[in-house]
């Protein structure tokens, strides 16, 4: 890697995504190339990537084979057109990623990014029940706190009410939410799944009794959440929303942005909690961050439906992207799978997630905690707010840790681990101890 300081560009013309634009010109971090776990960024320090990019790089950055892979694309096949014509490496993509879906779930939609495949697993259930003959079921449950991507779609389902609140007069209606898990009184330093709170999927039975099931098309969670900083699901709790779904013929979607490729230590947290959904979308670690992509497993039952009822010659679907497929994100995604299997990367999450656990939780004693939280190759670690000023100790935090060499995620006043599946044990004693640092040093 290039250790040369290098200039910073004009940064005016760029509007950055949830970011603090004004704080961020005034002094920008910029990332200028990166290597396995490290970044180097523009004054030419080193920074071990504690977030996998944003939870997505599951590989490690800069794979040489992903892109190798992407360049000879680009030179054989740079763009084709996917409405009424196909292009090889599509096919093989699909083939490949729903073999690592759950038994059945082998019908694969391609997307641009995780909010579309939101919006695409939302509109295939519409589809499908329109196409069993029930088109009444039109309503959807999201969750409290939970985070689907940025469509209208997604933050409708959504429950972030940051998210929300601007567009609140536009969003889907027919959307009702189910509470969200975390209870840090009752489950406060819960050491993966908390024993506290399988209750709290019956509430999905108080929903349906009002809206009644005949209106209710489906049901979206992220098995474990990521975003909102880490709610990990209570023992029986997935369970318990799985079988009131299957009672009442509602979908069960599970949004699987984060957790797919790898993140808990299974190709998916449906296979990881055992749990098989209707639906899961995809995204991020599909292909390693490489190239935008995302996707949709489907369950092979709702596909022939949805095909099935349209006459033999007609669409069935309308719907789709432009860079559904794209052929380099295509080429990422089959080499990306190729080394995670090579690599045996998801078993390596599940061999290191027992000593990640237990360097989140040396935490426990470090200065303003209040709560860590694990599963997999997550953690997340929720501290005390300055008073009057929620979020402040979380941007320091993230900041101290920058300025150590360490890049952890934060929302508002939590910090978010999530590292490559590279990362080894003493990068992650090397994370957690920085991350004390760290809170050590915030008054
Ligand atoms: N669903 C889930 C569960 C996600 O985590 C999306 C949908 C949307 O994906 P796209 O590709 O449209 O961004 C996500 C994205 C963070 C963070 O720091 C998380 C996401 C994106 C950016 C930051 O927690 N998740």
């Amino acid at each position: 890697m290039n250790a040369q300081p290098n200039p910073l560009p004009d940064t005016d013309a760029l509007w950055m995504p949830f970011t603090a634009n004004r704080q961020f010109k005034a002094a920008p971090r910029m990332l200028v190339s990166a290597s396995g776990m490290y970044y180097l960024a523009h004054d030419g320090s080193q920074i071990l990537d504690g977030t996998a990019g944003l939870w997505c790089v599951n590989a490690g950055h800069c794979r040489p084979e992903i892109a190798d892979a992407v360049a000879r694309q680009a030179r054989v096949l740079d763009y084709a057109p996917g409405f009424q014509m196909g292009h090889p490496l599509a096919f093989e993509a699909a083939t490949r990623v729903a073999a690592i879906m759950p038994q059945g779930m082998d019908r694969i939609f391609f997307t641009g990014s995780g909010s579309e495949s939101v919006d695409t697993a939302l509109k295939i259930a519409l589809a499908y029940h329109r196409a069993r003959g029930e088109p009444q079921r039109h309503r959807f449950i999201g969750r409290e706190r939970g985070y689907h991507g940025v469509g209208f779609g997604g933050i409708s389902v959504g429950g972030i009410a940051a998210n929300r609140k601007t567009f609140s007069a536009n969003l889907m209606p027919g959307v009702d939410h189910l509470p969200h898990t975390l209870n840090i009184a009752e489950a406060a330093f819960s050491r993966g799944q908390p024993a506290w709170g399988a209750h709290l999927a019956d509430e999905l039975e108080r929903i349906v009794a009002l809206h009644d099931a005949s209106n209710i098309a489906g049901v979206i969670v992220e098995p474990m959440a990521g975003s909102t900083g880490v709610l990990i699901p209570p023992r029986g709790y997935l369970e318990r929303l799985q079988a009131i779904c299957a009672r009442h013929g509602l979908l069960l979607i599970f949004d699987e942005v984060i957790t797919a490729f790898g993140r808990l230590g299974a190709p998916t947290a449906s296979a990881f909690f055992g749990i098989a959904p209707d639906l899961i979308t995809m995204a991020k670690g599909i292909n390693n961050a490489a190239v935008p992509m995302g996707a949709v497993a489907v369950r092979r039952s709702i596909y022939d439906t949805v095909v099935n009822a349209a006459q033999p010659e007609s669409i069935e679907l309308f719907h789709g992207y432009t860079y559904s497929a794209h052929p380099l994100a295509a080429a990422a995604a089959i080499e990306a799978l190729n080394v995670y299997e090579r690599e045996g990367l998801f078993q390596r999450a599940a061999s290191l997630a027992p000593a990640f656990e237990q360097a989140a939780h040396s935490l426990r004693d470090a200065s303003h905690v209040r709560d860590v939280r694990n599963l997999g190759l997550v953690a997340g670690i929720e501290i005390e707010p300055v008073p009057g000023k929620p979020g402040a100790r979380g941007y320091e935090v993230f900041l101290r840790c920058l300025a150590r060499g360490v890049l952890v995620r934060y929302t508002a006043d939590i910090l978010a681990v999530s590292p490559p599946l590279i990362v080894t044990p003493a990068q992650i004693e090397q994370i957690f101890a920085t991350i004390r640092e760290a809170l050590q040093a915030s008054a």
